[in-house]
C-alpha cells in the first residue's frame, strides 16, 4: 500500500508554538529601536516573527533614514542578542505554552517522530531551559541553516534528519514566514495565532491546546497508522 498519507513526523517551530519568547524578541527589538530613535510597533514586530536576526534588523530599519555599516549592524544585531539571552535567562518548564507536553506525548504514543525547526541561534538552550529534550527527536536550529525562513532550508533538514518525507510531515507554525516556508515543499501546515497574521495556514488554531491528531489528520488529508 502507498503509505503517503500516513504521518510520520511533526515539525514544530519553537518561538510562539512552544514557549512564548516572540515577547522577549519584541522588547529586545523595541529597546534596540528606542536606543536609535527608530520607531518599531507591534505591528512591525509581526514581520519579524520567525525570520533570521538580521534580516530582522535589516526590516526594523526600514523605518530609519539613516544609512549603517554592514559592521554597524552586525553589532546591533550582538546588542539586541545579549539584551534577549538575559531576558531568556528566567525560562523554566513552567513557560511551555498550554497543551504542548500533551500533544507531544500523543505524537509520541502514535510512534509520530517531531523536531524543532526554529530559525533562533538560541533554539537549543532553550528546549534544554525548557527541558523538552526528550521530547524530540532532532533539534535543527539557526546555526544548521544558510537561509532564513521563508526559505524551506530549516524544514527540509528537519524530515530529512526524521527519515521522512515531506509529504509524510506537518509543520506547526506562528509565523506567516513559516508557513510559505514549509509549502514550497508542499507540507501541510497548521497556524497556530490569528488569521489576520496566518491566513495562508492549511488549518488554524487559536493555540496549542486545541490540538490532537484526532482534530488534525483527517481535515490535512493524513489517516493513522
Ligand atoms: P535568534 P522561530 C525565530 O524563531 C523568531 O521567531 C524570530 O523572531 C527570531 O528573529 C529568529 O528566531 C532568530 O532568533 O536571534 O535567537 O537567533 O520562530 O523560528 O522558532
Ligand atoms: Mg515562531
Amino acid at each position: 500500500m502507498e503509505d503517503k498519507n500516513i504521518l510520520k513526523a511533526v515539525l514544530f517551530d519553537l518561538d510562539g508554538v512552544i514557549v512564548d519568547t516572540a515577547k522577549y524578541h519584541y522588547k529586545a527589538w523595541k529597546w534596540l529601536a528606542d536606543r536609535e530613535n527608530i520607531y518599531f510597533d507591534e505591528i512591525i514586530n509581526e514581520r519579524l516573527k520567525g525570520v533570521s536576526r538580521m534580516a530582522s534588523l535589516e526590516i526594523l530599519l526600514e523605518e530609519s533614514d539613516k544609512p549603517y555599516t554592514q559592521q554597524e549592524k552586525e553589532s546591533m544585531c550582538t546588542l539586541k542578542n545579549n539584551q534577549y539571552l538575559k531576558m531568556i535567562e528566567v525560562l523554566t518548564p513552567e513557560d511551555i505554552l498550554e497543551g504542548v507536553v500533551d500533544f507531544l506525548k500523543e505524537l509520541k504514543s502514535n510512534g509520530i517522530k517531531t523536531a524543532v525547526c526554529s530559525a533562533s541561534k538560541s533554539a537549543k538552550y532553550i528546549v534544554d531551559r525548557l527541558q523538552l529534550n526528550a521530547y524530540f527527536d532532532w533539534i535543527v536550529d539557526g546555526n544548521d541553516v544558510t537561509r532564513p525562513k521563508p526559505d524551506p532550508e530549516v524544514f527540509e533538514i528537519g524530515y530529512t534528519k526524521l527519515d521522512c518525507r515531506s509529504q509524510e510531515s506537518i509543520v506547526v507554525e506562528d509565523a506567516f514566514a513559516g508557513i510559505e516556508a514549509a509549502q514550497i515543499l508542499g507540507i501541510k501546515t497548521v497556524g497556530i495565532g490569528d488569521i489576520k497574521n496566518l491566513s495562508n495556514a492549511d488549518l488554524l488554531f487559536k493555540n496549542i491546546k486545541e490540538i490532537n491528531l484526532n482534530n488534525i489528520l483527517e481535515r490535512l488529508d493524513f489517516f493513522r497508522r
